[in-house]
């Protein structure tokens, strides 16, 4: 048996080295050296490309090389009956935190005003605000949105969070499904988003979602470009509406050259990049998972296509 690794960002090496270490009598193969396609049990894959998927007859198991499910669900060849498996935290957890960490902290603290003011030369302070005076939001309140507030609660903020069903976390106002989305949106300041990208989510950060937040709210985007509405959020910016906005991931990857983005004076933008895959630490979950597959067990991160998370 064989597994696929099909990737246009992550090195295949680190990958190739721990497997066979732990996995000996498995193949490795990397695309596009599929060898008998008839032999991959596996596929461990990042954007796999369209149809590639569905020209492997035996396959035991999609892996997604990340959190997110939308770039294998996208395939419009999708084989059925496959199970999709998705990576649970496998130190993504710790990196989306740090950087929504920094992104809070960034507006929270005015670090966009200072540094618009150190361009001009202007010396001039801005009054403070602390911290329990200051509303996060967090959309997403699974494995990394819950691994972030654990993390933000202790600096004082005060922490609403938005989830698709009721949730219970020590500290945070939650709020959920489309009812209680507006509640929560009229009391943030600091948006940020950890959603994973479905057709509920497409879109959602629009302008009608940017009118409903108080005048000035800043909004961090680490989850997935799609959420946005690109033009209703430069809008919103220019208007005022926002007052800044932090952006990872974007419509299209990577961001365009002439894109808007680059330079607007209240953009910062990084290149997908607030949680990256170390192979090192998700090795062992993706072995513990064949492992479970090959004896007739469920694997952690089971992904219900219903749901598309
Ligand atoms: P989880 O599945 O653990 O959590 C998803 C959360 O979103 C849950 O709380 C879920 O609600 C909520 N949710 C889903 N659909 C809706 C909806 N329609 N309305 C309201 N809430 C909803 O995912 P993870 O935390 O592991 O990952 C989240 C996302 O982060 C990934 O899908 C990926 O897109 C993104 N990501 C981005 C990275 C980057 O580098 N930029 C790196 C890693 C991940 P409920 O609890 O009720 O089910
Ligand atoms: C993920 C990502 O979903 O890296 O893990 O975007």
């Amino acid at each position: 048996m064989s597994l696929l690794f099909y990737s246009d960002t992550d090195a295949p090496e680190p990958w190739r080295d721990a497997l066979a270490l732990e996995l000996p009598n498995m193949q490795f193969r990397i695309w596009p050296d599929v060898g008998e396609p008839g032999l991959v049990g596996y596929a461990l894959v990042w954007r796999p490309k369209p149809g590639l998927l569905a020209s492997l007859p035996n396959l035991k198991a999609i892996l997604s090389l990340a959190a997110g499910v939308d770039h294998v669900l996208l395939d419009p060849q999708l084989p059925e009956g496959v199970p999709i498996v998705r990576m649970v935290d496998a130190g993504l957890a710790a990196q989306m935190s740090e950087y929504a960490l920094y992104g809070v902290l960034h507006f929270h603290r005015s670090m966009q005003q200072y540094s618009e003011q150190q361009r001009r030369g202007d010396w001039r302070q801005l009054p403070a605000v602390p911290a329990p005076h200051r509303t996060v939001g967090v959309m997403g309140l699974g494995v990394l949105g819950g691994d972030f507030v654990r993390k933000l609660l202790p600096l004082g903020f005060k922490v609403l969070g938005w989830s698709r069903t009721p949730k219970s976390l020590s500290g945070v106002t939650g709020f959920y499904g489309c009812e209680g989305l507006s509640e929560f949106l009229a009391q943030t300041e600091i948006l940020v988003n950890f959603l994973p990208l479905t057709p509920d989510t497409a879109g959602i950060l629009s302008a009608s979602t940017f009118a409903r937040l108080p005048r000035g709210a800043c909004i961090i985007n680490i989850a997935r470009g799609a959420h946005v509405d690109e033009r209703g959020l430069l809008a919103a910016l220019d208007q005022g509406q926002l007052g800044g906005a932090m952006l990872d991931v974007f419509q299209r990857e990577p961001l365009p050259p002439d894109h808007p983005f680059w330079h607007h004076p209240r953009v910062v933008v990084t290149p997908h990049v607030a949680a990256q895959a170390i192979a090192e630490l998700m090795v062992s979950q993706v072995v513990d998972n064949i492992r479970r597959i090959e004896r007739g067990e469920q694997p952690l991160g089971l992904v219900d296509r219903r749901r598309g998370y």
